[in-house]
This record gives structure tokens, sequence and C-alpha cells, in this order.
């Protein structure tokens, strides 16, 4: 496995010389965040990413995300160019020496949490859903004054009501047809650049405000790797996306995928199950409801090689700063998971 540890850009409070100090460290994953979704990243930004990175003795070889333009998983007719930059983004970083590329399909909203800052019982603060407060928000009434945290500040409300609007009445069905369609587009450009397509799962794995949701679990999964059957096209799989649910058995699936070569990416993240939801945890497996070390062993057993990266962490020690993404449990959680591979290959 190739640890690796997402970095913001220059106005991330983690630094690359803090990221570079954590033991065993490989890759920073990154993005360019200053074009809008669906435009082309410019050269000068990529490489200025890669330059900085290799600068602190890191690799720059995953980019998380390069969004999906709306437009696209609604099939219009405005697609295709969205597609082309896409194909084009694909090139520039392929070119950069990036290997993998991470993104998803989810309608409108990408990770949904009800609290940023839930106080857990030790005075660590914690990201968590809780499906009552889900519940009581309506994002077609643009009277209401109620938001989720984590929604999309570049959307007005009008247009946050309007483009979910759109997806009223789009099935399931059509969603696949319009991932489909994007994939036989995009998979060749990264067959040819050498670069692994790996989509995200919908975060939580099911259906929010009547939005569809398509990438949840294994059954979903097999139908997704078949859309398009070649190497390229492949997964992230996210341990707590997927294990937030019940019904997914993310050792199963770890197992199963990465033997298939299909696992490109790794996000290793614990999370406690409650009837109404779930709360993020400290990636420990007695911190949750995960055996991470089930998880690890399955990857490592069937032949995983590719980028892992500690998933979001709590806010301990004072830290304040991105939700889920402040320096120190997350590095907690890349020793924890470098301990855990090491006993793995030794054992
Ligand atoms: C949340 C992340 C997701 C992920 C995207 C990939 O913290 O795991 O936002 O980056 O879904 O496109």
């Amino acid at each position: 496995m190739k640890l690796s540890f997402r970095w913001y850009g220059k106005e991330d409070k983690v630094t690359l010389q803090n990221i570079c100090q954590i033991p065993g460290m490989h890759t920073v994953v990154s993005a360019v965040y200053d074009v809008p979704v669906g435009e082309v990243w410019s050269k000068e930004s990529i490489l200025g990413l890669k330059r900085q990175i290799e600068a602190a003795n890191l690799h720059f070889e995953v980019v998380e995300s390069i969004p999906v333009h709306e437009d696209i998983k609604l099939g219009k007719s405005t697609r295709d160019r969205y597609i082309e930059n896409y194909c084009e983004n694909i090139r520039r970083v392929a070119q950069a020496g990036v290997r993998c590329i991470c993104y998803n399909f989810m309608p409108v909203f990408d990770w949904t949490r009800t609290e940023l800052a839930h106080r857990l019982p030790d005075g660590s603060t914690t990201l968590a859903y809780y499906q009552e407060q889900v519940d009581m928000v309506n994002p077609l009434e643009s009277d209401s004054d109620l938001t989720l945290p984590g929604w999309d500040a570049s959307y007005s409300r009008d247009q946050l009501k309007s483009v979910v609007a759109e997806y009223q009445s789009m099935t399931e069905d059509a969603l696949w047809d319009n991932l489909q369609y994007f994939l036989k587009r995009v998979i060749p450009v990264s067959v040819e650049c050498g670069v692994n397509m790996a989509i995200h799962e919908d975060d939580p794995c099911w259906s929010i405000f009547g939005l569809p949701r398509i990438i949840t679990d294994e059954r979903n999964l097999d139908r997704f790797l078949k859309l398009v059957d070649v190497p390229n096209n492949g997964i992230t799989l996210c341990t707590g996306s997927l294990g937030c649910s019940g019904r997914n058995n993310v050792a199963k699936m770890a197992a199963k995928y990465a033997a298939m070569g299909r696992i490109h990416f790794v996000h290793m993240r614990n999370v406690a199950v409650l009837d109404n939801g779930f709360e993020e945890r400290a990636h420990l497996s007695a911190c949750g409801t995960l055996d991470m070390y089930a998880i690890m062993k399955a990857l490592y057993d069937n032949g995983f090689d590719g980028y892992i990266r500690p998933d979001h962490g709590r806010m301990i020690w004072g830290e304040t700063g991105r939700p889920g993404y402040g320096l120190y449990d997350r590095a907690l959680g890349a020793t924890y998971l470098n301990g855990l591979w090491e006993a793995i290959s030794k054992g």
C-alpha cells in the first residue's frame, strides 16, 4: 500500500511540512480548487501543486476530486462539453504524474452530515449524521431556514432548490444511464493516459431528500464495475461511507474488489453505527463499529497495492480547522494504519 494524506493546497492550515513528517508518508492527495466545476484546470496550477509537493519530498499521484458537473449527472444536452473538459483534465493531471483520480456521482450533495462538531465523551469533536435532523430539512422549500453544514456554498438557496427540483423526476435507472454515458467516454481516455479512475461511494450510502443515489452497496458496485469492464474503471473503497449501513460487509467487499484489482484508492475511517444514523470515531477498531484490522487484512491478503489514506479525523488537542481534515487525529490514523499493515505483513 502507498500511504497518502489529503491536502487542500496553500490555504490548508495543515502544511506539507506537517505531512512529510508523518512516518511512511508517500503521496499527497490534492486538487485544483480555484476553478469552477466543469472547467479545465490550468497546467500552471497542476504543475504548481506538483512542484510544492515534490519540494516536501512527497509524490503527487492522486487527485481528489475532479468533480463531475451536474449537467453530466442530469444527462443534459450540455454534458458533452463538460465531458470533454473532464477528459482534458485527465490528460493534464496524468501528464503531471498523477496515477489515480477519485470522483463521485452523487446528485447535488457530496457527503452529508448534520453536525460538524459533535462532542464525544473524551472532549474531542467529530462529524455526525442523525436521521431525524435530515428529515426536518426540505431543500425544495426555499423559504425554509434550515440548512445542513457542509452544503455547497456556491449555490444560492434558489439555485439549490432548482437543481434539486431537476432531479425529482429522475429514476435510479436514468442516473445509471448517465453514469454509463460518462464512463464510456472518460474511461478510454484514462486507459490511454495510464490513470486509474476511482469512484467514491455515496456518503451516506442511501438516498437523501428523495435524490437518487446508486453507488451504495455490493450489488450496485458489481453493476458499476460492469458498465465499463476494464481495470482502470475502479473504486475508492471508503470504509465509512459503506460501513455506516449495517447491510454492507466492508471487509468482504474489500477482499472481493481487491482480488479483482478494482480498488485503486482506500479511505480508512471508523464509524459508530447508531439506530438513528452514525458518528465518526477515531480510527482504532475499538472506537467504532468497523473492524479495521479485518479490512486491512482483506486488502493485504488480496494483493492490494494502491493508495490508502486515513479519512476524516476528530478534532483533538484543541485543534481547529476544516471539519474532518485536521492534522492530529488523521496523523494518529496514519500511524495506526502503518502499524496494522506492518503487523499483517509480518504476521
Ligand atoms: C469527504 C470526502 C468526499 C470525497 C468525494 C470524492 O470528506 O471523502 O468529499 O472527496 O466524494 O469525490
